[in-house]
């Protein structure tokens, strides 16, 4: 399996490239990654150094790559973050010719726009463009409950809600939709879900809430898994759903026991190749 991944780097931590790359080499998927900024850390620091690419470089690096001949044995595209509407083209560009090279394959777009906690993070323009430009062209997606929300303009209270959110985007075009942080299941805020949906159904996986601060690029390494495991099923939905949940939580309750600030992916690595089957994926329809 070989994965071209779009996303920002950081020399120190983890986020984008640097949170999703490892997850997916850990399984045994080559990645390979392509950044479009070079910071020192990821920006919830609130101070951080480095260069942010041009379009056109990010296209150049993309182009080399393509000389290499590397385009029909690719198996996905994956993106995250997005901090300019000209990144985003050179994106979909990609997205086209890898597709144009492979036609199996497919892409897996984060539409990060924001969570609930810290609202939209994203500069003007971002949850538009995932909304009208990425998600059309995505054949997976994995929004978070308040990223499902702004991208289908839908109020997602129930689970019934969340569905036909799930529905409306779906009919986009991405086939396969992984829904992160749901919170509608459980009033009592004690538990976290995932529900992923695909065209054999719906599923869902929970979890406890673990009691730390939210880890930069867990959500870039729990798309990033998602992915890998999906590629190495056959496109398994539940499957995917079952180890993703496992290996997010055991990285995530390692961090927490460790203290750490950033996220404990190589220490925990074992839990990415070999996740305890403690969280059972059900039917939801
Ligand atoms: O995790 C998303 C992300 C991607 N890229 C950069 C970031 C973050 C989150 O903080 O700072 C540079």
């Amino acid at each position: 399996m070989q994965v071209l991944s779009i996303q920002s780097s950081v020399a120190y931590g983890h986020a984008g490239n640097s949170s999703a790359v490892f997850p997916l080499q850990r399984l045994g998927v080559d990645t390979w990654p392509v950044n479009t900024v070079a910071f020192s850390n990821h920006t919830g620091y609130g101070v951080w150094r480095g260069a942010v690419f041009e379009a056109a470089q990010v296209a150049d690096v993309i182009t080399g790559v393509e000389e290499r001949g590397v385009f029909p044995n690719l198996d996905a595209v994956l993106s995250g973050y997005q901090g300019s509407p000209e990144v985003a083209e050179v994106i979909l560009d990609a997205v086209a010719k890898v597709k144009a090279a492979n036609p199996d394959a497919v892409y897996c777009a984060d539409p990060v726009i924001g969570d609930r906690g810290r609202g939209v993070y994203v500069r003007p323009g971002i949850a538009e463009l995932m909304r009208d430009r990425i998600v059309p062209a995505a054949d997976i997606t994995t929004p978070n409950q308040f990223e499902l929300e702004l991208l289908t303009g839908a109020e997602v209270g129930t689970l019934e809600q969340l569905l036909s959110a799930v529905d409306v985007l779906r009919s986009r075009g991405p086939r396969i939709v992984l829904v992160t942080s749901v919170e509608v299941l459980d009033p009592s805020d004690e538990t976290i879900s995932m529900v992923a949906v695909d065209d054999t159904g719906a599923y869902v996986v929970t979890t406890p809430k673990l009691e730390m601060n939210v880890v930069a690029g867990s959500g870039d390494a729990t798309t990033s898994m998602f992915l890998g495991r999906l590629l190495q099923s056959g496109m398994d939905v539940p499957d995917a759903l079952s180890k993703v949940a496992s290996s997010i939580y055991g990285i995530l309750d390692h961090t927490r026991r460790t203290g750490a600030g950033e996220m404990e992916v190589v220490a925990a690595q074992d839990v990415i190749a070999n996740p305890a089957e403690e969280f059972v994926v059900e039917r939801l329809r």
